[in-house]
């Protein structure tokens, strides 16, 4: 169907566009013997019948004769050697600004010819679904004069699947690797999820939750079988296989006792291991690992730090030239709410700040983008840019765990551009995340962007249809940073929905207004949480206030929000470097927007709006509901135009969507309502 196609779903192209290009889109030649330019002639073979006509074939020519060609560099000048009509070009190919994983599409008149070209198969396979893409937008192949490589060197997914089939936080069905603990007998449906992912430039996949229970330690032991299957197909597409390793795996897989990083038989442990996942998977990733967080065993235990830990399973990778990717997301998920001393968001500098420079080459820190848990509104991580000597790769989650669940609407490219964007000041002014996360500010290599994803058996892989543009969209962003989140967005709603206008202006308009919307109903200036505990869905104003895990938003009768101030606060505000430092220090400085995440303010305040907090409270839930119908029309007049399992589909979830922000609405205006005792100016009904 349609909707499990998602965006490579090839529809036919229009008169128009076929008159003027069908000649060159019939005659392509494809070099290379590798498993990667089968996969490439593959999705050929499955895109141009379906832009063209049924019944076209098409052949390869293996010798150079076309009008498209497409190989790589060290072809291409084999074929100069033979062809006048080649070396004549050759002058003009950039074959030098090309790394690894980059590639070029160009057009050249005279010869009138498409080349599309890359120094290794991996980047003529991403090529090709670049120029794919182009051609579902029906763009003009003759202007075609595209270099683009990678900013960032790990472009990578983590999903959180168990081997019993569940996913910790799915909302897509089930897990399409395993079932009962074994291997899902639908293989092909991970090979087309490869697919996807590769023409998103997705190179690394991590493949179980990183809370690592008895079943998935046992998948670098008896279950490694598993591992190879999938580690196969992944690599057809360019995409490195990674696993969630338990920090305590000697314990729970030998007689060992311990787990202490420092001691000589773990550390043969991890070494012999590690040899035999290499023997079976040669080009094996390496391990994603959660220690000492949320009752996740870790170094600690024994008295070391997390560089002791890290160092420990980076020894035993490093001669197989394998990555250990450690996260910041360690705090203490046992803290007492009466102390306002203690706090949650100051956890991963306190943690890991003093360890810069402890921490092997092929140690990489995984850091959330904010301090917290993928709120809706968090400030960003001060850890960026504060370890020069440690490699860092920003965390994001596109799971939308606390942004609706994938029923409600929520788009999240325009956040996470908030986060590439941040400044830090690191190294002055325009140190932004991006900078530093794509290894240039601090010239490393080991760098790059992780997110957690629950794609699952749904047949439209993300629950909510328009979900599928989170994950297409942050493959683009982990490819280019710099992309701007209308360009992403128009992209991909023309390659899923094809060129009409008016599902191009609607689904623009729903996409892009979409986090503000849901930050609209539902947590106010950045205070956060408010959620049903444990499953995270729907609202609870007071539902993690008396509890263990330092998500806090301390009203009372008189204000809101948590001092985070140096001055009179917990002092994270004084983790970042100056400049930002001095923004979130002062009520007077900070965004309204993350107002009550750094400061505790009466509800009449005043914010740069204008308005007080209590009324901004009021206006912005009245304002989300009324938002969500708008969204709700907007669809509605889709109905003739998108495929009617996609149309209904969204058109449920648009209902619940409603549902939730309805629901939102009355609970966060009643609540503060009677604990402000403060009228609403304009008098709505709060219940
Ligand atoms: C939280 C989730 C929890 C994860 C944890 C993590 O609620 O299920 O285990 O993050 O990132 O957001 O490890």
């Amino acid at each position: 169907s349609k909707a499990y196609q998602a965006w490579l779903s090839y529809e036919k192209l229009s008169d128009n566009y076929l008159n003027k290009n069908e000649e060159l889109l019939s005659n392509i030649s494809v070099y290379g013997k590798t498993n990667l330019s089968a996969s490439i002639k593959e999705e050929l073979k499955r895109a141009l019948p379906k832009f063209l006509a049924a019944d076209f074939k098409l052949n390869f020519k293996d010798r150079y004769q076309n009008k498209i060609l497409i190989a790589a560099e060290t072809e291409v000048k084999e074929i100069a050697a033979g062809s006048k009509e080649i070396s004549s070009i050759l002058n003009n190919v950039e074959f030098g600004e090309l790394d690894e994983e980059g590639y070029l599409i160009k057009y050249f008149k005279e010869q009138d010819l498409l080349l599309l070209t890359a120094a290794s198969d991996q980047g003529l396979l991403y090529g090709v679904f670049a120029l794919l893409r182009e051609i579902q937008q029906e763009n003009d192949l003759l202007e075609l004069d595209l270099l683009s490589n990678p900013k960032n060197n790990l472009r990578m997914l983590n999903h959180w699947d168990n081997l019993d089939g569940s996913i910790e936080r799915g909302y897509a069905g089930k897990s399409i690797f395993y079932k009962d603990n074994q291997l899902v007998n639908d293989l092909k449906r991970i090979r087309d999820y490869a697919r996807m992912l590769a023409s998103i430039g997705i190179n690394a996949l991590s493949i179980n939750n990183v809370n690592v229970s008895y079943q998935e330690t046992r998948l670098i032991d008896d279950k490694i079988e598993m591992v190879i299957t999938i580690a196969d197909i992944l690599r057809d597409y360019g995409i490195t296989t990674y696993l969630s390793a338990n920090y305590a795996s000697p314990m729970q897989l030998s007689s060992i006792d311990t787990a202490d990083p420092l001691d000589e038989k773990v550390r043969l442990w991890w070494k012999e291991k590690t040899a035999e996942i290499y023997d079976e998977i040669p080009d094996f990733g390496g391990f994603v690992v959660k220690a000492d967080s949320e009752g996740r065993p870790g170094p600690f235990t024994y008295g070391r730090s997390h560089a002791d830990g890290a160092n420990m399973m980076a020894e035993a990778l490093e001669p197989h030239g394998g990555l250990l990717i450690w996260r910041c997301f360690v705090y203490n998920c046992q803290q007492d709410w009466r102390d306002k001393e203690t706090d949650r968001a100051r956890a991963a500098y306190d943690n890991f700040k003093d360890l810069d420079g402890q921490f092997k080459e092929n140690v990489l820190l995984q850091i959330k983008n904010g301090p917290m848990d993928f709120q809706v509104r968090e400030p960003i991580t001060p850890l960026f840019g504060a370890m020069p000597e440690t490699n860092q790769v920003l965390e994001l989650q596109v799971t939308q765990e606390y942004t609706g669940q994938q029923k409600d609407l929520c788009y999240l490219i325009p956040q996470w551009k908030k986060v590439t964007d941040f400044d830090t000041y690191a190294e002055g002014e325009n140190t932004p995340v991006k900078r530093i996360v794509d290894g240039s500010t601090y010239n490393q290599k080991n760098t790059g962007f992780a997110a957690v994803v629950n794609v699952g058996n749904d047949q439209n892989w993300t629950g909510h249809h328009l979900a599928q543009a989170n994950l297409y969209g942050y493959g683009r962003l982990a490819w280019n940073p710099d992309l701007s989140a209308v360009k992403i967005t128009e992209e991909w709603i023309k390659i899923t929905f094809g060129q009409d206008q008016e599902v191009m202006e609607s689904l623009l308009r729903m996409l892009l207004y979409s986090w503000s919307i849901y930050e609209d109903y539902t947590s106010p200036l950045g205070i956060g949480w408010m959620v049903n505990p444990g499953h995270h869905y729907g609202v609870n104003v007071n539902g993690y206030e008396y509890s263990r895990w330092g998500t806090y938003h301390r009203a009372d009768h008189e204000g809101i929000g948590v001092d985070r101030s140096v001055a009179t606060g917990t002092g994270y505000a004084g983790q970042y470097f100056k400049e930002n430092a001095e923004k979130y220090e002062t009520i007077e400085n900070c965004p309204d927007e993350l107002l009550l995440f750094f400061h505790h303010v009466p509800y009449t305040h005043e914010l740069d709006s204008g308005k007080t907090v209590i009324q901004h409270i009021y206006d912005s839930h009245f304002r989300g509901v009324a938002a969500v119908k708008e969204l709700q029309g907007h669809w509605e007049k889709l109905e003739e135009k998108v495929d009617s399992e996609i149309f209904e589909n969204v058109n449920k979830r648009l209902k619940m969507q409603l549902d939730n922000a309805v629901e939102w609405r009355d609970q966060v205006n009643t609540y503060f309502h009677r604990i402000s005792g403060i009228d609403d100016k304009f008098d709505r009904k709060i219940y």
